[in-house]
């Protein structure tokens, strides 16, 4: 498989997946999203990646948005199509069984946000801006935005974001929750590495199943999500790396979890 939009390394028990359209600030065209889910296929089957690093290459843009050149002359059927494409990626990327973080050195807007927003936890650059400016160019939100940006910063803010296509520097991102931490340009992708590998470093199935439990649990009401939440606890049991754990932690000494 040829990969020119999108970049892959595994480093150690990471991935590092780079949107590499510097020029166009990483908009997201066709081409790119099946590269990305062709990447998604390789990582999704490779059970050494515990955690994916997900960027844009440059100090510019993480993604400036799904490719306006591109998108500007579909017509509805091309349109549902990529529409279609982007969910299903965007979908997998949020319930993919690995954790992903979001290293944001740039804009993330529109697709871009959308983007950032499937993925875990999203570390941003103090350079980074934000916002969901479709309306601008006559269109809604269309890869989640209108979904995920309220259950993440709250109804009111979303819509207040949406509806005046603002764009938000990092620090107001990091103020009303839409991004975890704020980094200097120069550290991001250090720090979004050791973040992945202090995940990756616990164990495996409880950071999945955690992962499977909060995704599941947020879609619906909580007596639900609580046995959801027990029935999940429940698996570690049945887990080598529970045993481990616990037995490390009993005996005094360092655990070597074998994800199994
Ligand atoms: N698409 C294509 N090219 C883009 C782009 C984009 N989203 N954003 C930037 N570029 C290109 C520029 O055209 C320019 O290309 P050249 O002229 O050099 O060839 C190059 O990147 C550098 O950009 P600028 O010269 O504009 O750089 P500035 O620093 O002056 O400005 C900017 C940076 C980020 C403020 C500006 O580029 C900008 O406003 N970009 C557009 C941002 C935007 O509106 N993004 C939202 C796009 S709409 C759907 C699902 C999802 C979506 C749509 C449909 N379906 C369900 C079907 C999502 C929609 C969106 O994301």
């Amino acid at each position: 498989m040829e990969l020119k939009n999108v970049l892959f390394e595994k480093e150690g028990k990471i991935a590092i997946v780079t949107i590499n359209r510097p020029k166009a600030l990483n908009a997201l065209n066709s081409e790119t999203l099946k590269e990305l889910d062709n990447i998604l296929d390789i990582i999704e089957n490779d059970d050494e990646i515990y955690a994916i690093v997900l960027t844009g290459a440059g100090d510019k843009a993480f993604v400036a948005g799904a490719d306006i050149t591109e998108m500007k002359d579909l017509s509805a059927l091309e349109g549902r199509r990529f529409s279609i494409l982007g969910n299903k990626i965007f979908r997998r990327l949020e319930n993919i069984e690995k954790v992903v973080i979001a290293a944001i050195p740039g804009f993330a807007l529109g697709g871009g946000c959308e983007l950032s927003m499937a993925c875990d936890i999203r570390i941003a650059s103090e350079k980074a801006k934000f916002g969901q400016p479709e309306v601008g160019l006559g269109i809604t939100p269309g890869f989640g935005g209108t979904q995920r940006l309220p259950r993440l910063v709250g109804e009111g803010r979303a819509k207040e974001l949406i509806f005046t296509a603002r764009i938000v520097k990092a620090e107001e991102a990091y103020n009303i929750g839409l991004v975890n931490k704020i980094v200097p340009l120069e550290n991001l992708i250090d720090e979004a590495k050791a973040m992945a590998n202090l995940i990756a470093s616990q164990g495996p199935a409880a950071i999945r199943l955690s992962k499977a439990a909060i995704n599941r649990g947020m879609q619906c009401d909580i007596d639900t999500a609580l046995m959801y939440e027990a029935e999940v606890f429940g698996e570690c049991f049945s887990t080598e790396d529970q045993k481990e754990g616990m037995t490390a932690f009993v005996e005094k000494r360092d655990k070597t979890f074998k994800n199994n």
